[in-house]
């Protein structure tokens, strides 16, 4: 609705601390697919049931397959105006901070700085046994090695199951309990623990806004809820 898109630009622009939360839906419009629509198929499999530690454990060559796919699709996709609008946001606001869910690395190519990536990044690969980790944005063998202790690397994403690196849940906490606007766009608000960074915004008196293409189990929740596309409506409030 106009009247509120006019409302959280109001918001917005009075705001001295501002946490965007985004999903997977910001970079659709790149053409990355989403986890949960119709696009988050991969030769038959759902791609919530490759990206866990069990599938990785039963069958390693698969999911590398899977990420090894994933890093060509996504290494040939552009940063969109949803992209470009959360980096100018970053400019306008004194305390700004983009938590992203997203492993695309979009984000950082747009421009943003003041950037989470809460769920690791395809760009990145470690040891499943040693520390060994590294960025590496070059084509990786089918099941590739490590160079200091000859296992099997992983993708540097987080799984289900698994924690979030060190310290990232604890910034993202503090940050989010001093939010004076929260904003999630473009997710499903199904998954945890960032599905509830909403809650503890509001529990601390932020402005909650949702963006998205349709409602989530979190709209109801939410002070405002603007359905649409991502990369229609953020250009609108950092104009
Ligand atoms: C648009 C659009 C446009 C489209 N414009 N919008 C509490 C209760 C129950 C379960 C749990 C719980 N706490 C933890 C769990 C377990 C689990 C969990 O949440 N399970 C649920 C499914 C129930 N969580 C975890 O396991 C997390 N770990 C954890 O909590 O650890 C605790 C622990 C502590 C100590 C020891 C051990 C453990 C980890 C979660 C990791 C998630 N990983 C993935 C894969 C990353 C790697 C990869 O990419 O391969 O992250 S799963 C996948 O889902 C990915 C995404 O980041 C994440 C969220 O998906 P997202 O972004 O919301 O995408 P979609 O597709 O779902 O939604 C897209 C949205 O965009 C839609 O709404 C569209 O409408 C919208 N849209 N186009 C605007 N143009
Ligand atoms: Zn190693």
């Amino acid at each position: 609705m106009k009247a509120d898109l006019e409302m959280v630009k109001a918001v917005l622009s009075g705001a001295r601390k501002v946490v965007a939360l985004t999903g997977a839906g910001v970079s659709s419009e790149s053409g990355v697919p989403t986890f949960r629509g119709q696009d988050g198929l991969w030769k038959q499999h759902r791609a919530e049931d490759l990206a866990r530690p069990d599938a990785f454990a039963a069958h390693p060559e698969l999911v590398w397959e899977f990420y090894n796919w994933r890093r060509g699709l996504v290494g040939k996709c552009e940063p969109n105006p949803a992209h470009f609008a959360l980096a100018k946001m970053e400019e306008q606001v004194p305390e700004f901070l983009l938590i992203t869910q997203n492993v695309d690395g979009l984000h950082g190519l747009a421009g943003s700085r003041k950037l989470m990536e809460m769920h690791g990044s395809l760009w990145r690969v470690r040891c499943t046994v040693c520390t060994h980790a590294r960025e590496d944005r070059s084509e990786l063998s089918d099941v590739p090695e490590c160079p200091v202790c000859g296992h099997m690397l992983r993708p540097g994403v987080v799984w289900f199951g698994e924690p979030l690196v060190p310290g990232v849940l604890r910034l993202a906490i503090e940050r989010i309990s001093g939010a004076d606007v929260f904003l999630s766009i473009g997710t499903s608000s199904l998954v945890q623990p960032a599905a509830s960074f909403f809650q503890l915004a509001k529990d601390h008196g932020a402005v909650t806004v949702e963006i998205n293409l349709e409602p989530t189990p979190n709209s109801g929740f939410m002070d405002f809820a603007l359905h649409g596309k991502a990369g229609d409506i953020l250009p609108e409030l950092v104009k």
